[in-house]
């Protein structure tokens, strides 16, 4: 019936409205109109609570500051932005961590396959002492980094063959997929082991290349897989689940020098409140995002928790090489808050 078609069809999963802005009007320091850039399009989670961000500020400053989002890449690739943020040519970004690592190494734990195993365990860790001295470690890089927020878990899609095993990313008698990684070192390592040929690019020249066979696959949580139309391009998909990835929204710190210590405040404050709710939407399409996806014609590879396994032995070299790099205490932070979760 039309419902069901229409149904089938639906841009988004019953989203939670955003949390009522309360909190005073915060007095008249000068008005401020604010460039933002994201690689993701109008439909994600990341745009729909960039705007809830930009609310909450014009509404607490009566209008006096405003954010203008570009999303789809518009200004440039999360590399390109990040610049743009330190030469103050942008005012606001939102990239992954991932590419952030040559700015806070640090920040490369967050790579490390199959380290966060729940949304609640990675939730706790980016809302941890160790997460907030990440964000605190890009001082004097000229970025402000605000908050942490979901990226969430990555799966593997591509458009050669159906992938259930790490032999199947390697290709036994023919050859391995074509991977298009995030620029990070990490993620590099995990698709070399696992057979692959990682190709590092920017986000925004992803789906052309998909489309034109310069590589075969990609990965990124089911959401952003839907929401930049990767099925149009991209027959199957597996739920590797194989890394957790956050976003951490970013500002200039040119800008941030220019604001009032109250508008600064501010800023952290709505920063914090959109990233919650960042995280409440990006829960709430990630399921949603796999079973439209299937709606849609891409065959999806549930992978039972043997062959999980066998995805997590094979990239276990990746620790071995990158956990001293990293540094070992911390990851051992990381992991004391993942066990503590798990085990309440
Ligand atoms: O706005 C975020 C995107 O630019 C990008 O970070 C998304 O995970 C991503 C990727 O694969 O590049």
């Amino acid at each position: 019936t039309l419902g069901v078609a229409l149904a089938a069809q639906a841009q988004s999963p019953d989203l939670s409205d955003p949390p009522a802005i309360d909190g005073e009007v915060v007095g008249d320091h000068g008005s401020h109109t604010l460039r933002m850039g994201i690689g993701l399009a109008e439909t994600s989670p990341q745009y729909l609570s960039s705007q809830y961000f930009g609310e909450i500020l014009s509404q607490r400053t009566e209008g006096r500051i405003t954010v203008n989002i570009f999303p789809n890449s518009q200004l440039g690739d999360d590399v390109q932005m990040m610049e743009m943020l330190q030469t103050g040519t942008l005012d606001l970004s939102y990239p992954s961590s991932s590419p952030a690592v040559t700015y806070v190494p640090e920040l490369a734990a967050f790579d490390l396959p199959f380290l966060l195993p729940t949304r609640e365990a990675a939730v706790a860790v980016m809302q941890s002492d160790v997460a907030q001295s990440m964000l605190d470690a890009f001082d004097g890089t000229g970025i402000k980094a605000l908050t942490f927020s979901e990226n969430g878990y990555r799966q593997l899609s591509n458009s050669a063959r159906p992938v259930a095993s790490p032999e199947d990313v390697a290709g036994l008698d023919v050859r391995g997929l074509t991977v298009r990684t995030m620029e990070n070192p990490v993620h590099l390592a995990i698709w070399q082991t696992l057979g692959a040929n990682p190709t590092p690019m920017a986000f925004g020249e992803l789906f052309s290349a998909m489309e034109q066979g310069v590589v075969d696959g990609q990965e990124n949580p089911w959401s952003t897989i839907l929401t930049s139309n990767f099925h149009e391009v991209q027959d199957y998909g597996s739920e590797t689940r194989h890394v957790y990835t956050p976003f951490i929204m970013m500002m200039s710190e040119r800008t941030w020098d220019r604001l009032a210590p109250e508008y600064q405040a501010l800023v952290q404050e709505a920063a914090r409140q959109s990233a919650e709710y960042e995280i409440q939407l990006a829960t709430e399409y990630d399921d949603w995002s796999r079973d439209q996806l299937e709606e849609r014609g891409m065959q999806i590879t549930r992978l039972d928790d043997e062959q999980i396994a066998a995805f997590q032995e094979a990239v276990q070299p990746v620790y071995e090489e990158w956990a001293p790099r990293i540094g070992e205490e911390l990851i051992g932070d990381i992991q004391a808050i993942v066990e503590s979760v798990m085990n309440d």
